[in-house]
């Protein structure tokens, strides 16, 4: 593997699930396979999760693992071509990306979109421009529109604690503060649509994602409804697709609670963290007998090892 951007770069989305269930197991037994190969993970956004999690995993790989958060740390980077850098900005991605590459033998970039222009945030331009300067082989760790590590944990954790052949999966939207990212969602919908779930998407009006993710679900705006008989339940903020980056008050009813539990199949409530607690999620959740969330937030590490190992194997 090249790249790991989406669903659409893996082969076998079955046999990777069950590689990082087989590494659960066996934690180090490649690792060899990393010996003087350096992984570069590159922030331009905050991470606890995603930073840790998958710095292990190139550890467990026996890699030299690199952090840098270079919103942060780095020179301020020029994302524009041709621009004429008299503000600002110091170095541009070009160079940038092209002198990681020099570095490293394979990159991590997280780069949230702005929410503000889709068409930018929706063509990964930034994410793009990484994979396109830095000539070594990219995983995402979450871009403008998706976040592809967190999904394939999301089905380890499903595939892992499953109870029947075909499980009910439901994905709710969550009242929120700000205006988030589609990304998560976005990628859990394209991921779970591959997957042999039963899959429901429920949201306010309003909150429908573009549908090039969605394909195959069950979508409605009736929440009681769509947790019926559910076995898992994952819990997202997300703001408008259109009119992009909109958030619209008014929902904080969407929020999940012990009683909303009553007509599932003693479902298993899942999110991909940080959560707000009594916002998105509640503290009787949360705390109670039905979360999953620390178990799923584990399950990082055998995801990133599991993409991490395939791209190894094919430097
Ligand atoms: C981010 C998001 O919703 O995309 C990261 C989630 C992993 N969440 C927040 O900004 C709170
Ligand atoms: N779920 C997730 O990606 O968390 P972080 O933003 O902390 O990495």
């Amino acid at each position: 593997m090249k790249l790991f951007s989406s669903v659409n770069d893996v082969v076998d989305v079955q046999s990777l699930v069950k590689e990082a269930l087989h590494l659960k197991q066996n934690p180090y037994a490649y690792e060899h396979l990393g010996k003087h190969k350096t992984l570069g993970l590159i922030f331009l956004n905050p991470s606890l999760r995603t930073r840790i999690s998958t710095q292990k995993a190139g550890t467990n790989l026996g890699m030299n693992v690199m952090v840098l958060n270079i919103d942060k740390e780095g020179w301020a980077l020029e994302l524009q071509d041709g621009a004429i850098m008299n503000g600002g900005t110091v170095e541009h991605i070009r160079e940038a990306a092209g002198v990681l590459g020099q570095y490293v033998d394979i990159i991590g970039v997280r780069s949230f979109p702005g929410l503000k222009n889709r068409d930018a945030d929706y063509s990964e331009d930034v994410f793009n421009k990484f994979v396109k300067y830095c000539g070594v082989p990219v995983v995402s760790l979450e871009s403008a529109t998706r976040h592809p590590l967190q999904s394939l944990a999301d089905l380890v954790t499903i595939e892992e604690l499953k109870t029947k052949a075909r499980p009910k999966v439901v994905l709710t939207w969550a009242p929120h503060v700000k205006a988030l990212p589609q990304a998560v969602p976005n990628s859990f919908a394209e991921w779970m649509c591959r997957a042999d779930v039963d899959f429901t998407i429920t949201h306010p009006e309003g909150y429908e994602l573009c549908t090039d993710f969605t394909n195959g679900a069950t979508i409605t705006h009736n929440q009681d409804e769509a947790l019926a008989d559910a076995d898992f339940i994952y819990v997202k903020n997300w703001s408008a697709y259109e009119p992009y980056g909109k958030v619209f008050g008014g929902y904080e009813d969407w929020m999940l609670t012990n009683d909303k539990l009553k007509p599932t199949n003693n479902a298993k409530v899942m999110h991909c963290l940080p959560v707000r607690r009594n916002l998105e999620l509640s503290d009787e959740i949360l705390d109670g007998q039905n979360s999953i969330v620390i178990h799923e937030a584990g399950n990082r590490v055998w995801a990133a090892q599991a993409v991490l190992k395939q791209m190894l194997e094919t430097l």
